[in-house]
């Protein structure tokens, strides 16, 4: 643990650069912000002021838990690329999600990198496979993607490229640990890694119900917020289907057969293009948030994570 308390570097200073340097600074890491302008770097660090009040405000500090004051005087910022990732132990990587930029912003990364820091992308889409192998460093890259907000919903996928060495994955992992994020490592790449793959198999069948009209854009929403993601919340599909018989060799036992009745049931894959559909769920979404207020309901949500979140951590204590 002592050699990973280093440096980091956070590249790209937008929604997700700011939140990640929140999370280091609060669990007492330096931590230098880079960006390409310094009228970015100022915003971010307003941004990352308030994130760390927030935590302050709600018990929910990271890790060694600094308060929002010293853990504000442990950031610092820079427009130059290679003063960032000098001394750097861990590279946060969280800028344009695009395929193109990051094969040659990458080299630039590659450059300047410390032998031995990890070099990691939050990139939601794209494997590390596909702009890391012509890199000196390449076994040093993974992807490091978290869920959005960071702040509170503490999950992060680790992926690696076929290249990337063990040691890396898991002193990544423990960095994570260490600012109270909740790594899962995947074994190998996979198209959408985990969360987005379960994101859309979910998203798939709830938009083919409402285009097979169903159950409405509403009522499909309440199955979950009321039903299902009471559930999952404290407990995965797999501890859940352990749960709901005398364990999951009986539950298997009993349910296998309905449940590939459903499973084979299912439609193709939609194109999500259908405007039909589109203009069904625009209708019945932009009633209960209208898309002019989007702020508001994003802050909204934002404040019933802030609840859960307490209150998991309360229930693991
Ligand atoms: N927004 C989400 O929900 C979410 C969730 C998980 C992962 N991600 C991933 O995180 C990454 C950043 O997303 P975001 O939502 O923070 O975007 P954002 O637009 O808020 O921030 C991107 C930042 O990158 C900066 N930037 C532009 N060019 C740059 C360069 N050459 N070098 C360094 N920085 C540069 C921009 O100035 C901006 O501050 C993306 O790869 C995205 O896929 C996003
Ligand atoms: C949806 O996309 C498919 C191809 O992805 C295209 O063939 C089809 O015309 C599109 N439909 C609409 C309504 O835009
Ligand atoms: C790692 C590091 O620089 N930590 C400093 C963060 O800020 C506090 C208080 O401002 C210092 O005591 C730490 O040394």
């Amino acid at each position: 643990m002592a050699d990973n308390r280093g440096k980091i570097a956070i590249v790209g200073s937008g929604l997700i650069g700011s939140s990640w340097a929140t999370i280091f600074a609060s669990a007492g890491y330096p931590v230098q912000l880079y960006d390409i302008k310094e009228e970015q770097l100022e915003i971010a660090l307003k941004n990352v002021k308030l994130n760390l009040e927030l935590l302050d405000n709600n018990n929910l500090r990271r890790g060694v838990g600094l308060p929002a004051s010293e853990a504000i005087s442990n950031i610092t910022t820079t427009i130059n690329l290679e003063e960032a990732l000098k001394g750097a132990i861990y590279v946060q990587e969280s800028a344009l999600e695009s395929l193109e930029f990051r094969l040659e912003f990458y080299k630039e990364l590659d450059k300047f990198v410390e032998p031995n820091a990890i070099l990691a992308s939050s990139t939601s889409t794209i494997p590390a496979s596909k702009f890391t192998e012509n890199l000196k460093n390449r076994e040093n890259c993974l992807i490091v993607h978290p869920v959005n907000p960071p702040l509170f919903c503490p999950l992060t996928e680790l992926v690696p490229a076929p290249w990337t060495k063990q040691e890396i994955i898991d002193r990544a992992a423990e960095i994570m640990k260490s600012v109270g994020q909740q790594p899962v490592k995947l074994k190998k790449e996979a198209i959408g890694f985990v969360v987005n793959r379960v994101q859309f198999a979910l998203l798939t069948e709830v938009y083919r119900l409402v285009a097979d009209d169903v159950i409405s854009v509403d009522d499909i929403d309440l199955v979950m917020t009321s039903g299902l993601g009471m559930r999952y919340a404290f407990h995965g599909p797999l501890e859940t289907i352990h749960l709901n018989a005398f364990g999951v060799r009986d539950y298997l036992r009993r349910y296998r057969e309905g449940i590939k009745k459903v499973v084979d049931d299912f439609g193709p894959t939609p194109e999500f293009n259908e405007s039909d559909v589109i203009d069904k769920l625009e209708k019945a979404l932009d009633a209960k948030m209208p898309t002019s207020d989007i702020r508001k309901f994003q802050a909204d949500r934002e404040s019933k994570l802030i609840e859960l979140a307490k209150l998991k951590r309360q229930l693991e204590q």
